[in-house]
């Protein structure tokens, strides 16, 4: 039984439940496309969830059978980006899909009915995707005057390759669940009816195994695409894991004990 958070939030819905968060685009009137606001709230559920010590692994999705997300509120698009109630434009989405990234919990997309646009980038950033069988998934940008020149470009080359990419981004068709089944868009096609219930499962299967080992698997194969930034997260992860160690704690001690450190007892691994 889901826990409800959602009474501080206006465009999504925030569940917890046994380990699990899940995060809900919550604007199926205009198929779960994303405002500012429904992306600064996302932001601020994601964080919640990361800092939740009872929460291993989150999952991302949107409101009702129809959509998943239909990408930016192109009603609310101005001259700059997406514009919020003081008038401000944002392209924060692009926060959000950092966000995602170097989260160190497992982000499962759990996509019912279209995935399209920033939306699509929103599930392609997420570590795993649970697909519905009535999932659609395509970019739109060239057709709407916007492009996703970011992950939304070369993460999705090292998903499909680099000809289905190109075909998916300068056709900009739709491709049914199947399709990206196939293409290795998503991790598994279901039931619409069984969305949740396999989600969950996939979620559980996570939540048994070592939360470390996963939170650094995340890291190394986020590296291997991101740089200079994929190996910061990384190399965050080893020195988390030096803190915890008698030889990383004995520096902090020798400090604060106002003594020279003694490393000797640690020996050096061949
Ligand atoms: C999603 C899709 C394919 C659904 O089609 P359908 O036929 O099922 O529904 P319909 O009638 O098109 O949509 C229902 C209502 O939702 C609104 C529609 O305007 C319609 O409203 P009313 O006319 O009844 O008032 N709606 C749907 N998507 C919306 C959106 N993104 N913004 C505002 N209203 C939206 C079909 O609706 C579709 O193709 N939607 C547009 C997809 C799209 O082009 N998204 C933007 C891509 S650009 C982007 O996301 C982006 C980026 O590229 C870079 C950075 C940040 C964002």
């Amino acid at each position: 039984a889901w826990q409800d958070f959602s009474q501080d939030y206006q465009d999504i819905l925030f569940h917890k439940a046994d380990g699990i968060a899940k995060i809900t685009i919550n604007r199926p009137q205009v198929r779960n496309a994303f405002r500012p606001l429904t992306v600064k709230e996302m932001i601020h559920a994601l964080n919640e969830a990361r800092y939740d010590d009872q929460i291993g692994v989150i999952i991302l999705t949107g409101q009702g059978d129809l959509a998943f997300c239909s990408g930016g509120d192109q009603k609310v698009r101005g001259d700059s980006g997406y514009q919020d109630e003081s008038g401000v434009h944002h392209l924060n989405v692009l926060d959000f899909q950092r966000q995602i990234r170097t989260c160190p919990k497992p982000v499962v997309a759990m996509v019912a009915g279209y995935a399209v646009g920033g939306g699509h980038v929103l599930h392609m950033m997420a570590d795993l995707t649970i697909a519905a069988e009535n999932a659609q998934f395509g970019q739109t940008g060239p057709k709407v005057g916007s492009f996703d020149g970011g992950w939304g470009a070369s993460y999705m080359a090292r998903i499909v390759g680099q000809k289905k990419a190109r075909e998916i981004w300068f056709l900009c068709r739709m491709y049914n669940a199947q399709e990206a089944l196939e293409m290795g868009l998503v991790n598994t096609v279901v039931p619409l009816e069984q969305l949740e219930l396999e989600t969950v499962q996939w979620c559980k299967e996570m939540l048994q195994n070592s939360p470390m080992a996963l939170r650094c698997l995340k890291a190394a194969l986020n590296a291997d695409c991101d740089g200079q930034a994929g190996l910061q997260e990384l190399a965050g992860n080893a020195t988390m894991l030096f803190y915890m160690t008698e030889e990383g704690q004995e520096g902090r001690n020798a400090f604060n004990e106002k003594r020279p450190p003694n490393f000797e007892k640690f020996g050096r691994n061949p």
